[in-house]
């Protein structure tokens, strides 16, 4: 970090000393568990730069923005229309919420029982840790779970927070319902910018989506091969570095990484063993720096070759159509979009079932690690059905229940039990 950043840092309001503290654990995490691999595509090196300025390089790219008049909108779910964000000149930037360190924050006002994910978001805010919050103009949350969207009324008091109302079923009325959610937050961009949304600009900003979409099916794509051209650690990296970089510039970077691994594909060349056991995790999002139960799997010699979670398939497994059309025809298309997104916030939602198991035969995953963060309740009992429906399939499966702290001796004995059973 340079005395540039600390600097930008300061006048941002950011809390130096807790900050630190941050950045002095995660530098020896990210050593340990990425940069320790051996044969990893050079590829990684852009993503490991990203990482390696995490609050630097982009933030001071914002600020920039900011400064010519652009607009930051900070999002938490993969149901916030980035596109629309786009159209209107602003910048979108998924925050991360994926570290220990600012739970305890958070749990000085939210009750313990609330998930890690909510918790270390709001620990962020509260704690003053994060560049990328304070250099947004607006937070945009969701009324996916009972936590966050308690949460983001409390963060309200904080700083400007738009709620999009997520319905909880799939039925006429609620695609309705939802339409009209995407109309109005078209509205709110277009008075937080001062800037029109216009059919060109909607469509060439579905287009850049799209394309990072396309990328990211493409990593995974490389992913269903035997042996594994990359470990699931490093892909997961890139879909989490996909929420916050350069859409374009990401795009790029992982169409390289692409290129790189089709080539290893190609001469048979293998991050791990043809023989390691491959493993499909399913269930909440891993947000950066959340590593945890990948690191366990692959140190333990297994490939993790798919995530069915929103920071892995359910990010990037449906496009927009590019048919172009006025501004209301794409909205109502980008509205549908999102609709396709199996949450386990909705009910009844037997397409996620179908999901897994149809990942699981084309990742020839030998069996499937249900991950769960505490308290989330809706992951916890879909897995419920997830279980019986895998077990009916013949497709092994292991519910883990975790969150961000240090069970990493408990987890190890189960997955290696799993692995075992696996043989
Ligand atoms: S679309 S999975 S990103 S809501 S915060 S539900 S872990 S208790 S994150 Fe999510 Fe959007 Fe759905 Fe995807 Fe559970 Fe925690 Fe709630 Fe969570």
């Amino acid at each position: 970090m340079t005395t540039d950043s600390k600097q930008m840092w300061a006048d941002m309001g950011i809390d130096l000393e807790r900050h630190d503290a941050l950045m002095s654990a995660l530098e020896p995490a990210y050593k340990e568990i990425y940069l320790s691999q051996s044969n990893r595509p050079e590829g990684m090196a852009f993503f490991d730069y990203v990482v390696g300025d995490i609050h630097g390089i982009r933030v001071r790219e914002l600020k920039e923005h900011a400064k010519n008049g652009g607009k930051v909108v900070a999002t938490y779910c993969v149901f916030v229309p980035e596109e629309i964000v786009m159209a209107a000149n602003a910048v979108p930037v998924g925050l991360c919420a994926g570290t220990q360190f600012s739970v305890p924050l958070a749990e000085a006002v939210l009750p313990q029982n609330t998930c890690a994910l909510i918790k270390s978001s709001f620990g962020f805010s509260l704690g003053q840790i994060c560049p990328y919050l304070k250099a947004s103009h607006l937070v945009v949350g969701e009324t996916t779970c009972d936590g966050k969207k308690k949460m983001f009324e409390i963060l309200s008091e904080h700083q400007p927070v738009h709620v999009m109302e997520v319905p909880n079923k799939k039925t006429q009325l609620s695609r309705e319902l939802w339409r009209g959610e995407v109309n109005a937050f078209k509205n709110v961009i277009e008075q937080l910018t001062g800037n029109g949304i216009t059919a060109d600009g909607l469509a060439q900003a579905t287009r850049l989506v799209n394309e990072r979409r396309r990328a990211l099916q493409r990593l995974y794509e490389t992913r269903k091969s035997r042996p594994v051209p990359i470990s699931g650690k490093d892909a997961l990296l890139v879909t989490q570095v996909s929420f916050y970089d350069d859409v374009q510039r990401c795009t790029k970077q992982v169409d390289k990484l692409c290129d790189e691994l089709e080539s290893r594909i190609s001469t048979g060349e293998g991050i791990l063993p043809p023989d390691a056991p491959r493993i499909l995790i399913s269930g909440c999002p891993m947000a950066i720096p959340n590593w945890k139960l990948h690191h366990i799997l692959e140190t333990a010699g297994a490939a993790v070759v798919c995530e069915e979670s929103c920071t892995g398939t359910r990010a990037f497994s449906h496009l927009i159509p590019e048919n172009g059309g006025t501004v209301d025809d794409q909205l109502r298309a980008i509205a549908d979009r999102y609709m396709q997104i199996h949450c386990a916030c909705f009910t009844p939602n037997e397409e996620r079932l179908d999901d897994i198991v149809r990942l699981a035969e084309e990742y020839q995953a030998d069996g499937v690690i249900h991950y769960n963060l505490q308290f989330c309740h809706t992951y916890a009992n879909e897995a419920v059905k997830v279980k019986k429906h895998l077990e009916e399939t013949n497709i092994p499966v292991l519910p883990i229940e975790t969150d961000y702290g240090d069970d990493t001796g408990q987890l190890k004995n189960r997955i290696d039990a799993f692995l075992e059973m696996l043989g």
